[in-house]
């Protein structure tokens, strides 16, 4: 049995770091996907390899996983396999081959996209009782105990369950999603997506820092999750003033989800929601504190050549922006990135418009 599948990147709308802490998030998925080309073997072997790593083709058994030393790419399929084995599934032995479209490095989830294309071809191929919550899950382990990357779930959820035409409304704490419908097309708008490139990466330590202070605030206000909190007033109570800032990027982005959420489905004009993402740049660069010069200077062109909002996305510390236009300034916009990072002496940027598209599935 053999089959391909895809899983898309994602970028998010609102919503940045509120995932482990049970608050809310609005992702599209990408264009851009992984392709998993696999297919099951009974030899108790998987073979995977990846058309961006050539000549680094890697054999193990399937039950020597969880002590295999394995680093690089890599670890992003088989850390999947394996908790598949984990979870009591029997896999007999598989060939994986990987394409990843998704830029690495670039706050777009393209870990994700990987695991979630080896996570939905598994269960294909082993006929697998899995559903879409067990998918996500799985990446999600697959991401924090195989790699070692503290993340939450908003990767592997946007991977798995968005749809085209819509933006996926999370709330994490209820363990509920929903669709929104986010045609920014009808409206005369696009969204820009600027790669900085500034690569970051996830199992460094900032992100796991940023975590564990969330965790320290709740603690501080008596509470077991930053999104318990409603009301900023309450922030305030915590007497550690960088934790009271993280707390209070927790508190607001939540609002700013919702608010957003509100209006797309209110069907108020797209523009309304600029002021928005531009505040919740602000909110990660100042209490979050997790931009660099380079996000920072592409939001400040983007707004400086009329985008209507703009903000850094992602894990932080490098990555893309977003930046919402009007579908005639986009080209207007992207150069006045590419000026800006000419004149900072920075690398040039990439930049492409993203369409809200489909979630993972199986293409053959
Ligand atoms: C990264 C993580 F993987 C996500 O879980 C999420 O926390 C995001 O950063 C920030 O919103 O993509």
């Amino acid at each position: 049995m053999s089959g391909e599948w895809v899983a898309p990147g994602r970028v998010n709308i609102i919503g940045e770091h509120t995932d482990y802490n049970g608050g809310y998030a609005l992702p599209i998925a990408l264009p851009h996907v992984v392709t998993c080309r696999a297919a099951t073997t009974s030899d108790g072997l998987v073979r995977v390899s990846s058309r961006q790593h050539p000549g680094e083709r890697i054999e193990l058994p399937v039950a020597g996983l969880a002590e295999a030393q394995v680093s690089g790419w890599a670890r992003y399929p088989l850390g999947v396999v394996h908790e598949y084995v984990r979870r009591g599934h029997r896999i007999t032995g598989l060939t994986v081959e990987l394409d990843g479209a998704v830029p690495v490095g670039a706050g777009l989830s393209s870990s994700a996209a990987v695991e979630c294309s080896v996570a939905v071809a598994i269960r294909d191929l082993f006929d697998l009782p899995v559903t879409a919550a067990d998918l996500i899950d799985i990446g999600r382990t697959a991401e924090n105990s195989y790699v070692g990357a503290a993340t939450g779930t908003l990767d592997q959820s946007a991977s798995v369950l968005c749809t085209a035409g819509h933006a996926l409304f999370l709330d994490f704490g209820a363990g509920e999603h929903a669709q929104v419908p986010f045609d920014l097309t009808a409206s005369g708008l696009e969204l820009l997506v600027v790669d900085t490139n500034t690569p970051h990466q996830l199992v460094d330590g900032d992100y796991g820092e940023r975590r564990r202070e969330c965790e320290a605030a709740a603690a501080a206000l008596g509470v077991p999750e930053l999104s318990a909190i409603t009301d900023p007033a309450d922030v305030a109570r915590i007497g550690d003033p960088v934790l009271r800032r993280r707390a209070r990027h927790i508190v607001s982005e939540n609002a700013r989800v919702l608010a957003v959420v509100s209006m797309l489905r209110e069907g108020r004009d797209p523009r309304a929601i600029g002021p928005i993402l531009t505040a919740g740049h602000a909110s990660l660069r100042d209490d979050f504190a997790i931009s660099t010069r380079q996000l920072d200077s592409a939001v400040a062109a983007a707004l400086a050549a009329g985008a209507h909002g703009a903000r850094m996305v992602g894990g932080g510390f490098g990555g893309s922006v977003i930046a919402l236009t009007d579908a005639d300034r986009t080209g207007h916009i992207e150069s006045g990135i590419t000026r800006m990072f000419h004149t900072e002496g920075f690398s040039p940027p990439r930049a492409f418009v993203a369409v809200p598209s489909e979630g993972a599935h199986r293409v053959s």
